[in-house]
């Protein structure tokens, strides 16, 4: 017993040193055809390589960025703001929309914690700060430079989840409020359409004062519009492939 209990455990710590985080950003980069990956990775942590880890701002991933030549899908974008499992849920089970992180750019870093530190060459994913420690921390600046260059290219008719069972869906220190509203193009995107999605329970309907300030803040020429939908409504259309796209909401 005790020799079969030593084995288990060495070969479980061999296997789990074997995947370093390199790894694993190639592993999910491989996933799409036809990427440099290995000058993906290496644009990847040229970002916060050797640097402090609060001390990373998001042009740090510039090179990244242009590296990855990211082409949109125009009237299939999908934007979120704390509705995150709902519409992965969504995107998984069924090929309606695209999110951030069903894109390469998106996809290599999604859940994953990583950091720099002064004088070493390594990739480090434990004791990095967390989201609000410091503002410029390498994951933050990750994805304000990531959702920035995503929503740039938005075009068309494009949707957004929002969380209902919230006071304030379009909530100001989001990813999706200070950065991709912002950066939307009147020039290629012809509309915005929030999906509000609502429980049971909810606080919020269209009517809500910070989608107001949504529509206020959206560049002149784009169009909005916002609709009421339950989170059961939109589970419904995930569990039924037969159901078109058209027709979840
Ligand atoms: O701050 P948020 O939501 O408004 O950010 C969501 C918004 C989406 O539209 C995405 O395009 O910004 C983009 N984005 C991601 O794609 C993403 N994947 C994982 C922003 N953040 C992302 N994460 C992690 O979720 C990130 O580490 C951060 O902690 C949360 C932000 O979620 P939110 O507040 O619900």
């Amino acid at each position: 017993v005790v020799v079969v209990v030593v084995a288990v455990v060495l070969a479980v710590t061999l296997r789990k040193g074997k995947y370093t985080f390199e790894d694993r950003i190639l592993a999910r980069c491989e996933k799409f055809k036809g990427s440099d990956c290995r000058l993906i990775w290496a644009k990847f942590q040229k970002a916060y390589v050797g640097r402090d880890p609060c001390n990373v701002p998001m042009e740090a991933y510039d090179d990244f960025i242009a590296a990855t030549q990211f082409k949109p899908e125009c009237n299939r974008m999908m934007f979120w703001s704390k509705t995150k499992d709902v519409v992965h849920d969504f995107t998984e089970k069924r090929d309606c929309y695209v999110t951030l992180e069903d894109t390469l750019l998106g996809s290599v870093a999604d859940g994953l914690t990583w950091c720099g530190r002064v004088g070493s060459s390594e990739t480090l994913t434990t004791g990095c700060p967390r989201w609000t420690d410091c503002e410029n921390n390498p994951v933050r600046s990750f994805w304000s430079r990531a959702s920035a260059a995503f929503a740039e290219k938005a075009c068309g008719n494009v949707t957004v989840m929002l969380n209902g069972s919230i006071e304030t869906p379009f909530s100001p220190n989001s990813t999706f409020r200070s950065i991709e509203v912002k950066k939307f193009d009147a020039t290629v995107m012809r509309s915005l359409n929030v999906v509000l999605v609502t429980q049971t329970n909810s606080v919020s309907n269209c009517t809500n004062a910070s989608l107001k300030d949504l529509q206020k803040e959206l560049a002149a020429g784009i169009r909005y519009s916002c609709k009421e939908v339950s989170e059961a409504q939109i589970r419904e259309c995930s569990s039924n492939p037969e159901k078109p796209c058209g027709a979840c909401w």
